[in-house]
């Protein structure tokens, strides 16, 4: 299985997690590549990454790309039962949307511009909303080491959205303690290392 990736970009880094967690070895073409050009052109309708290639199939929704894999890998990260599979979607559709939306007023104001030129205004209303966000995934995990009790697409997902969100100065601290624990724990877990992005 071929993926077409995006070093940096969470969505990708999710499925880079989740292949390591699952064993299951992924051929990485940069999606900048003139292969990965061809080939996001080809499969994914909003010319977006990740992209998976396996055989005459290709998929370029990550969510869905998770799932393929989990099937594929023995069913370890979506979860057994009805209720964990859509606690577990759940979680995942609200780090790829809803997480999403928020970080990225962070982010992309950061990234795009010298910091003399910062929108502060635009930066202090993404980090509101990513923190009330923090808020809602703090009383989520409870006591739990882990979302859903073990090592889940939840985390395939939140990892990388919390790492970004360190890289961009809005990282988890000491007003969520139980999220920060949580981040710590994973910081070491070698499917996160073995998938960490380059740059
Ligand atoms: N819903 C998509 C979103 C993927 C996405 O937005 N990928 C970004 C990179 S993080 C992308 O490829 N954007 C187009 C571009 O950078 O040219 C998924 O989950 O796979």
């Amino acid at each position: 299985m071929l993926l077409l990736d995006k070093d940096d970009c969470p969505f990708c880094w999710k499925v880079r997690i989740a292949a390591a967690e699952l064993g299951l070895a992924l051929e990485i073409v940069a999606a900048s590549s003139e292969e990965g050009k061809a080939g996001v052109a080809r499969h994914s309708p909003q010319g977006t990454a990740p992209v998976l290639v396996d055989g005459d199939l290709g998929i370029w929704e990550s969510a869905v790309i998770v799932e393929y894999l989990d099937d594929r890998g023995g069913g370890r990260l979506v979860g057994g039962d009805a209720e964990t599979r859509a606690r577990a979607r759940l979680l995942q559709v609200f780090s790829d949307r809803v997480v999403g939306e928020g970080l990225r007023e962070v982010v992309f104001e950061k990234r795009s511009k010298p910091q003399d030129q910062w929108d502060l205004e635009r930066i202090a209303r993404g980090e509101k909303t990513w923190r009330g966000h923090l808020g809602w995934l703090e009383a989520a995990l409870g006591e739990a080491e882990f979302f859903l009790g073990d090592f889940s697409v939840a985390e395939c997902a939140l990892y990388p959205r919390f790492a970004l969100a360190g890289k961009f100065g809005v990282g988890v601290d000491e007003r969520h303690p139980k999220l920060r624990s949580w981040f710590g724990r994973l910081h070491d877990r070698p499917s996160i290392t073995a998938s960490r992005p380059k740059g």
